[in-house]
This record gives C-alpha cells, sequence and structure tokens, in this order.
C-alpha cells in the first residue's frame, strides 16, 4: 500500500516534471553512453569529448528514477535551466555546454555505473550523484579516471576528501544541522528530552545523526533515545511505540524522503505531539505527499533561500518560475544549478588562460579541477568557493518549516531563520 503510494509518487514527480525522467536521451542527442560500459575499455576514455571548438560536455549522474527521485528530479530542473541561462549566456566563451544525463537510480552499483559511462563518453566533469552513500561508492572512479566531480547533495562527513577530484557545492551536515536544533529551541525553549530516529543503511542519515547527536548534547538536553530504522522500511510501529514511550519533546529524524515521510506521517498517527525536525532527506516538497498533513510544522535546515539578493539568484529564480510555474526554488536545485554554473564558470577562465582546444582531455580535466578549485562564484547559495580539499565556503544557511493547505496534499517551506 504504502510502497505503491511512492511508485505512484514517483510517476506523478515525472508528470509534473514535463517529461524530465526522459532527460536522458533528449539532451545528450542520442549520445547517451551505454547503462552498464565496460569500465576497463580503453576506447571509453576519450570518446564522446568534442576538444576542437564544439559544444562542451558536463555529465550529470543523478537519481533520475527509484525513490530516491523524489530528491533526484528536483537535481535535473536545477541542471537544465543552468544549461538554458549559461549557454543564453555565451556557454563557455562561444562554446555551448551540452549536458549529458546518466540516470543513477538510487543506489552505489547504478551511481558506479552512470558514472563510468560519462567518464567513457569524455564528460569534462561530473555534477553528482544525489546521495553520499552513492558518491563514496562512485566517486572514487572519477577520482582514479582524473574527472572533476562537483557533489550537489553528498552531505556527509568525508565526503571531499575521498580524492583530489572530489569537490562539493553542498555544504557539509555539521554546519547545516545545528541550525535547525536552535530554531526548535527558539520555538520551544522548554524542551529538555529528545529523542533522534535515523536510517543506518544510509551514509548521510548516519553521518547528520551524529552531528544531531552531538548538538543535543551541547545543548545540555537529554538525548532519551537513538531509534534505528531503514530506508526501505515502510511500517514504523514499532520505532514509533519506543519514540512515544521515551516522552520526548523533539524529535529528530534522519532519512530520506519516502521512509522519513513515512516516519513522521506514523509519529503524528501514533500521538506525538512535540516538534520534530527532519534532516535533508527530506527537504524537498516531494515529501509532502507521503507525510500528508502531518508534514505541517516540521523544521528542516537550509542551504539555499530564494531571498538571496544577487543578480544570479534572480535569473535562477525567473528561469526556476518560467520552466515549472512555481515560485520557490528547492535546495536541490539551487546546488545542481550551482554546480554547473561553478564548472562553466571554470571552464571560462581556463580558456581564457590557455585555451581549452588546445589540451588533451587528461590536461584539460586536471586543469579544470584545479580552476574550480582555485576560484570564486557568485552563486543562488551566495558567494561560494572551495577549500583546497574541495570543501565548500559559503557564508549563510537558514532553516525553513513546512506548512501544508488545508487539503493536506500541498504545501510550502517558510522560511523562518
Ligand atoms: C546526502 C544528502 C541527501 C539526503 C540529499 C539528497 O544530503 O546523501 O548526503
Amino acid at each position: 500500500m504504502v510502497r505503491s503510494r511512492v511508485r505512484l509518487l514517483i510517476a506523478l514527480v515525472c508528470v509534473v516534471l514535463l517529461g524530465a525522467c526522459r532527460v536522458s536521451s533528449q539532451t545528450a542527442g542520442g549520445r547517451t553512453p551505454a547503462a552498464q560500459p565496460d569500465p576497463g575499455s580503453a576506447a571509453g576514455a576519450t570518446a564522446g569529448a568534442d576538444l576542437s571548438g564544439g559544444p562542451v560536455p558536463v555529465g550529470i549522474g543523478v537519481a533520475e528514477t527509484s525513490n530516491v527521485a523524489l530528491l533526484g528530479q528536483e537535481e535535473v530542473t536545477g541542471a537544465r535551466i543552468a544549461e538554458k541561462l549559461l549557454n543564453a549566456d555565451g556557454g563557455v566563451n562561444g562554446r555551448p555546454v551540452r549536458l549529458i544525463f546518466q540516470d543513477t537510480g538510487g543506489d552505489e552499483i547504478g551511481a558506479i555505473n552512470a558514472f563510468q559511462a560519462l567518464i567513457n563518453a569524455g564528460v569534462v566533469g561530473i555534477v553528482g550523484p544525489t546521495l553520499s552513500q552513492q558518491a563514496f561508492a562512485a566517486d572514487p572512479r572519477a577520482d582514479a579516471a582524473g574527472v572533476p566531480v562537483l557533489g550537489p547533495s553528498n552531505t556527509a562527513k568525508g565526503i571531499p576528501q575521498i580524492g583530489k577530484f572530489i569537490a562539493r557545492v553542498s555544504a557539509g551536515v555539521a554546519v547545516i544541522a545545528p541550525k535547525s536544533v536552535e530554531q526548535a529551541l527558539r520555538i520551544n525553549p522548554g524542551i529538555e528530552r529528545v529523542a533522534v530516529a535515523y536510517a543506518q543503511n544510509d551514509a548521510f542519515s548516519a553521518s547528520e545523526t551524529k552531528i544531531f547527536q552531538a548538538t543535543v548534547r551541547e545543548k545540555g538536553l537529554d538525548l532519551a533515545l537513538v531509534q534505528r530504522f531503514q530506508t526501505s522500511d515502510t511500517d514504523f510501529t514499532s520505532q514509533v511505540t519506543n519514540i512515544v514511550g521515551a516522552r520526548p519533546q523533539l524529535v529528530i529524524v534522519s532519512g530520506l524522503a519516502a521512509d522519513g515521510g513515512n516516519l513522521v506521517r506514523q509519529l503524528r498517527e501514533l500521538g506525538y505531539k512535540g516538534l520534530i525536525i527532519a534532516g535533508n532527506g527530506l527537504n524537498t516538497t516531494n515529501v509532502f505527499p507521503v507525510c500528508g498533513r502531518f508534514c505541517e510544522g516540521v523544521l528542516i535546515a537550509q542551504a539555499y533561500s530564494p531571498t538571496i539578493d544577487n543578480p544570479i539568484n534572480k535569473a535562477f529564480l525567473t528561469a526556476y518560475k518560467e520552466q515549472t510555474g512555481k515560485e520557490q526554488p528547492p535546495q536541490f536545485t539551487a546546488q545542481t544549478f550551482t554546480g554547473v554554473q561553478v564548472f562553466v564558470e571554470a571552464l571560462r577562465r581556463l580558456d581564457n588562460a590557455k585555451r581549452l582546444d588546445t589540451m588533451d582531455l587528461k590536461t584539460l580535466r586536471a586543469e579544470l579541477n584545479d580552476a574550480v578549485l582555485s576560484g570564486s562564484y557568485e552563486t543562488p547559495l551566495g558567494t561560494i568557493a572551495f577549500d583546497p580539499e574541495g570543501e565548500i565556503k559559503q557564508e549563510k544557511f537558514y532553516v525553513a518549516q513546512i506548512e501544508m493547505d488545508a487539503g493536506g496534499e500541498t504545501g510550502r517551506f517558510v522560511f523562518v531563520n
């Protein structure tokens, strides 16, 4: 019942995004790499890249299908908007950027195959994957091949440290997660007892809960219960019974959208009345149909705010509205836009300094990696740069609270801080 609900939801997301689920074949113009390439293929090493002055191929490897598409589809939207806006702005000094999409699905093997296919297709860099769990599996392939990767939503501890070619435009859990706890304490200074729940089979969730637990202790609160679950769980009766039994005034959920949304719903159905904080895995309006009216009031920290006042965010907001008919771009859309933007701006600088068409692909990828890390960028996330390991340096973070409409099907993130 719950599973068919999630399948229906994914189908709906695909329809709403006007065929975004077919983005691979449309965008790659028939040059989408094979789904399961031979990783050892020597021929794959340079195929697809046009180094002579044609379009510059950038890979997008995110979850277009599976439960993780609840998050990944927002990333596809961000990439498409970036391609359109940046090409209208001259691309890479007159050469258009051509995005090559490869669906990772929701697991590690899908991410490895997608990344290998993009590497073989000759992309200059990859924006992806969706989950940290996938990044720990797929990024080492790109790193070994000398292909720069920008993680659009890989927030677990240790991602930039995977290798020299791995950076992220998604700030880590350590800087984001504490914001929502601070906000919960502003809303209810009387909070004393806290329960945390996390998906133990997901690297991001396991990393995020550590930060939440440390924050709870630092604030002098009582960590009454640490409850584990799996991202594949749909029935949370036993976990929710444990949580309610611990009598918390705050519950903090680290999971992904389908499982986390169901846990929130079942918490309320079984009578939990206190505040709920959700982590980054529930940071999508696609969670609304999962927890329905029970999403109301959930707090989630944000790395993007539509209010960021700079020209690129204004252009992004306008393009997002044109493309989707909606006002408020989600964080994952903004972060993926930013990943493509960083690659394009670094390519422009590199081309100005050394001319892209004088380099072979291996050199171009290595030079691009250096250019990415040495730049500073005015983006929809604000001004960003990278430390030498590839960790994003970002100035501001926010907290939003979910507000559901009367029908309990639609709603919005209201920025409260
Ligand atoms: C991670 C995340 C995801 C939940 C975002 C889609 O932050 O896996 O690191």
